[in-house]
């Protein structure tokens, strides 16, 4: 058994209250549960943190060293600008999946460009709430039990 490290960055906290044209009308709580239960069904326990601050998702990723087989990490748009967090995901060697709700491939042009993206094992991005499940079965297919 294994740990899953599920990582939300900046804002993901109001997800369902605001732009559900864009996230959804699903709560950040209901995305974790969805995590969970992939984690689970795959004999893995799954860890979440939420921050709005930069500071705290380098610690996290930090703190899974040696402790986490596995980082799913929706960076929010820490994702775009943060040179701290991609410098952590690169000291981190365990399996790292980069998870967005929507495609930020096909929106604004400033969200094109992923700074983290070099240093993660793969991407999960434009479907939704489903993203969740998704990414974790990933990471745990990369473990070795699927
Ligand atoms: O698509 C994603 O998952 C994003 O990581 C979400 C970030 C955005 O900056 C990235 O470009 C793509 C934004 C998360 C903010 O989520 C909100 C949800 C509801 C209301 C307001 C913000």
């Amino acid at each position: 058994m294994a740990t899953i490290l599920l990582l939300s960055g900046p804002n993901l906290n109001l997800l369902g209250t605001r732009e559900p044209h864009i996230y959804g009308s699903d709560t950040l709580d209901d995305c974790v549960g969805d995590a969970r239960a992939a984690a689970e069904a795959h004999g893995h326990a799954l860890e979440h943190v939420q921050s709005n601050h930069e500071g705290d998702l380098v610690e996290a990723i930090q703190g899974a060293r040696d402790r986490c087989a596995a980082i799913v990490i929706n960076p929010g748009a820490y994702t775009h600008s943060s040179y701290a967090i991609a410098d952590a995901l690169a000291a981190y060697s365990g399996v790292k999946v980069e998870l967005h709700l929507s495609n930020p491939a096909s929106r604004e042009e400033w969200r094109r460009t992923s700074v983290v993206a070099a240093y993660v094992t793969g991407t999960v991005a434009g479907f939704g709430r489903a993203g969740y499940r998704l990414a974790v079965e990933a990471a745990a297919a990369r473990l070795g039990d699927a």
